[in-house]
């Protein structure tokens, strides 16, 4: 069956969406030299910015006009052109191989392919037939405004006019109370007097906002949302397409319910061709034991409790970041945004866990569908190291909102414990003023799938006498798990016993292959994230005389030849069947 197969490969292509997306190798890092990170770029003189109503804006000189009127002469200025109409990729001619690959690194994305395309592209309309009729109810009378706020640092000169012109032609201009651009410090010049002209020429208010200093895009976020106005907040990221019908079922809910905190489905736009490519309306936002973002599909529970409707928003554990509505009132409530983040990172897991665990809820609204160019890797600077800023972000999360669970980050991110998080005093009183639930609660309530158990019996290595210690030695699924000598480190040889019986490293869960194979193997495998586990990782643990049994086979973990783990016959006399397990509290 040709359509099955394709829905397959297509909701395989979808969970993997930004699935490596800026991500980084942790062993990489550790050990990485801030003093060796590239620093950012010099301060522009400040003299050449006027101030009026608190905007900061560079005047447009001769030069400028000249420069921007080079720029104009891009086809992709034609809202005529052809290529990549209706949302499709574009082919760069052989000719231009070379300069596309050069280009590729100004924002790693093919800029070549943006500029063959028209600023104002159209887009097919993906949603589903229930979000069309139902779109019909909304009275745009009745829906509160928005401002939208766009942070940016080095971004495509297309890709940010795409964005802006996407939202202009696809948007009921009277819910746009303005539109604010967030320059963090961009050293590109037409992203200054070019851009201060170009805004001029649309038909919704769009103020930008020079930053004289490069401050991240959380500190940008919160000087856009500073000088907004509207009822609502909007937040894009500075690549992306809106389709039609987007913005009314976001603000619909963030109308009923003030604490509702509301996304987009985000579809992909592709880094290679900018084909317009559909997500799946049935995946959800997770997050594993690294402080990753992460999709995951959305559980059977949460589709029952949606009667299947495929209009009905989803309550997800966690948002990606970048694109979200939120009540302007409400932000500033439940905290606003950690001003002690820095550059990139964090600061979504951060905003999820606050608002689920004070009293808001998150959603993604399968009726809003944006584009946005996923990337496999960061363009720009880290001042002050890509390692240290994101370890120091994601800790900050941990230490504020995790409780005994930052543990699972510290087990498999050692080197973040060596991190300075700063001062979170004002964010731990915010958790105290604000009565938050704790994290427990979370996991159990919010997110039962979480690649955290809300509940386990042990976390940390799993070594025999003789210090051998199970170790993945960086496998991903389908790898075959190995004894090592115990490093007492955590990273590889991080596993958690749950109470269900997993044996987790992060979203991999320790499988026997024995029943299908003739392989007696122990492998790692994805766990389920249905909330049920997979019968085939289930395992049980004797603390008497150390066996690690499989429940399937009543068989047991053991190591064989060249460190293989594999299931052997329960021996009580092996030595390589004794394991103990790290911070092992209480029987099965
Ligand atoms: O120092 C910086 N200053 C900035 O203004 C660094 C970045 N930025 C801007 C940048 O130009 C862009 O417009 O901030 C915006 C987001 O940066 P990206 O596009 O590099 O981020 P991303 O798409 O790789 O990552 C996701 O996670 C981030 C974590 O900090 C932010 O929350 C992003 O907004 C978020 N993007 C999305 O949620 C889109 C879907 C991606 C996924 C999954
Ligand atoms: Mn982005």
């Amino acid at each position: 069956n040709t359509n099955k197969e394709r829905q397959q490969l297509r909701a395989e292509r979808l969970v993997d969406r930004g699935a490596n997306h800026n991500t980084y190798d942790d062993d990489k890092m550790v050990g990485a030299n801030p003093m060796k990170q590239p620093r950012g770029p010099p301060a522009p003189p400040s003299n050449d910015y006027v101030q009026k109503k608190g905007v900061t804006y560079k005047p447009i000189d001769s030069k400028d006009k000249l420069y921007l009127e080079r720029l104009m002469r891009v086809p992709a200025f034609d809202p005529l052109t052809k290529d990549g109409s209706q949302g499709g990729g574009v082919q760069v001619p052989s000719n231009q191989e070379e300069e596309k690959t050069k280009r590729f690194k100004e924002n790693q994305f093919n800029v070549v392919a943006s500029e063959m395309i028209s600023v104002n592209r159209t887009l097919p309309d993906h949603r589903s037939d229930k979000c069309r009729s139902n779109a019909e109810e909304y009275k745009v009378a009745d829906l509160p405004t928005v401002s939208i706020i766009i942070v940016f640092h080095n971004e495509a000169w297309t890709t940010l006019l795409r964005t802006l012109h996407s939202v202009c032609n696809r948007s009921p201009l009277e819910l746009i109370q303005e539109i604010i651009l967030v320059d963090d410090m961009s050293d590109r010049d037409y992203l200054k007097g070019p851009l201060d002209a170009y805004i001029r020429r649309f038909n919704v208010p769009i103020r930008i906002i020079h930053l004289e200093k490069r401050s991240g895009l959380i500190r940008a976020r919160l000087t856009g949302s500073e000088a907004a106005s509207a009822k609502v907040l909007l937040f894009l990221d500075a690549h992306v397409e809106v389709t039609d019908g987007w913005l009314e079922p976001l603000l619909d809910r963030v109308h009923k319910d003030r604490t509702v905190v509301v996304a987009p489905i985000i579809d992909v736009i592709s880094d290679d061709d900018f084909e317009y490519v559909t997500a799946s309306d049935t995946t959800w936002g997770g997050f594993n034991w690294h402080l990753n973002f992460r999709w995951y599909s959305v559980p059977p529970r949460e589709m029952k409790r949606r009667n299947h409707d495929r209009a009905t928003p989803i309550k997800t554990p966690t948002i990606a970041g970048g694109l979200f509505a939120i009540d302007r009132s409400y932000f500033y409530e439940v905290g606003a945004y950690d001003e002690g983040m820095e550059v990139w990172g964090g600061e979504n897991l951060e905003i999820s866990f606050r608002v689920w665990m004070c009293g808001g809820s998150l959603e993604i609204h399968p009726c809003s569908r944006v584009g946005h160019v996923f990337r496999k890797q960061t363009p720009y600077t880290f001042p002050g190291g890509t390692a240290r800023v994101i370890h120091h972000n994601a800790a900050r999360t941990a230490e504020v909102w995790m409780d005994e669970y930052k543990e699972f980050f510290y087990k498999m991110v050692p080197s973040a414990r060596r991190v300075d998080a700063g001062d979170m005093t004002d964010r731990r009183n915010l958790r105290e003023r604000l009565k938050c639930k704790n994290f427990k609660w979370y996991l159990e309530q919010v997110y039962p799938e979480s690649p955290i158990p809300s509940s386990f019996l042990s976390l940390g290595q799993i070594a025999t006498a003789n210090q051998q210690c199970m170790d993945t030695v960086g496998q991903k699924a389908g790898g075959q798990v190995k004894a090592g000598p115990c490093h007492g480190q955590g990273g590889n040889q991080a596993f958690a016993l749950s109470t269900n019986g997993e044996l987790r490293f992060d979203d991999l869960c320790l499988t026997s292959t024995g029943g299908f194979s003739m392989d007696s193997g122990v492998k790692l495998e994805k766990c389920s994230t249905n909330g049920k586990p997979n019968t085939r990782h289930l395992w049980k643990y004797n603390s008497q005389n150390g066996q690690l049994i499989n429940q399937k086979s009543e068989r047991c973990i053991s190591i064989a030849t060249e460190n293989r783990l594999v299931l052997a016959t329960c021996t009580e006399t092996e030595e390589t069947q004794r394991w103990t397990l790290d911070a092992y509290k209480g029987e099965l």
